[in-house]
């Protein structure tokens, strides 16, 4: 009796367990990615062609030497709902010349809360590339349930990281991807 019983319960986890696995499998999820298009003038920005870093040109840079120099960015875009918001990660394109140095996001919710620090520890020299996806979905202060809206007001903060002396720090985009399943 006492072994059917423990019998009962594993099929019955064996079940739970492949239903769960079945969902997960199913969920069609699409991505859509978009850039920051502006940045607040009113703040500080990049000691050089600030514009450059919003300009959705990744071959136009803007560049800084000053150390902490830090630039905050806007999406200038109006979503639509295009379904359930899944995650939510950013990623920049950079690149150092004269010194390394290292590039740091600060995602802002609502234009307003700050999240996590995100660093990107390997920018190249010389030639500019993409760092990997970084994934603020669950930031500090980051919203529970993502939604359009929610994308539109994310802002994000452009802070010189930890190098050398002598650097000169390269940034020509930063980019949003949402993961969504369509409605
Ligand atoms: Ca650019």
């Amino acid at each position: 009796m006492k072994k059917k019983n423990i019998l009962t319960y594993v099929v019955l986890a064996i079940f739970l367990v492949s239903m769960i696995g079945t969902n997960t499998v199913s969920a069609i999820e699409e991505t859509y990615i978009l850039p920051f298009g502006i940045y607040d003038e009113e703040r500080d920005y990049w000691e050089t062609n600030p514009s450059y870093m919003v300009d959705e040109n990744p071959n136009n840079y803007a560049n800084t030497t000053i150390v902490d120099d830090s630039q905050f960015l806007m999406t200038a875009i109006m979503l639509d709902d295009l379904g359930t918001v899944k995650k939510v990660e950013l990623r920049v394109r950079a690149y150092w010349t004269g010194a390394t140095r290292d590039i740091t996001l600060r995602p802002y919710f609502s234009g307003r809360d700050p999240g996590d620090l995100h660093t990107w520890y390997e920018v190249p020299e010389n030639d500019g590339n993409w760092s990997d996806w970084m994934d603020i979905t669950t930031d500090t202060n980051a919203n529970s349930f993502w939604d359009w809206r929610h994308v539109e007001d994310l802002c994000c903060l452009v802070t010189v990281g930890d190098g050398s002396s002598g650097f000169n720090l390269w940034c020509s985009q930063v980019e949003i991807r949402v993961t969504y399943e369509p409605d």
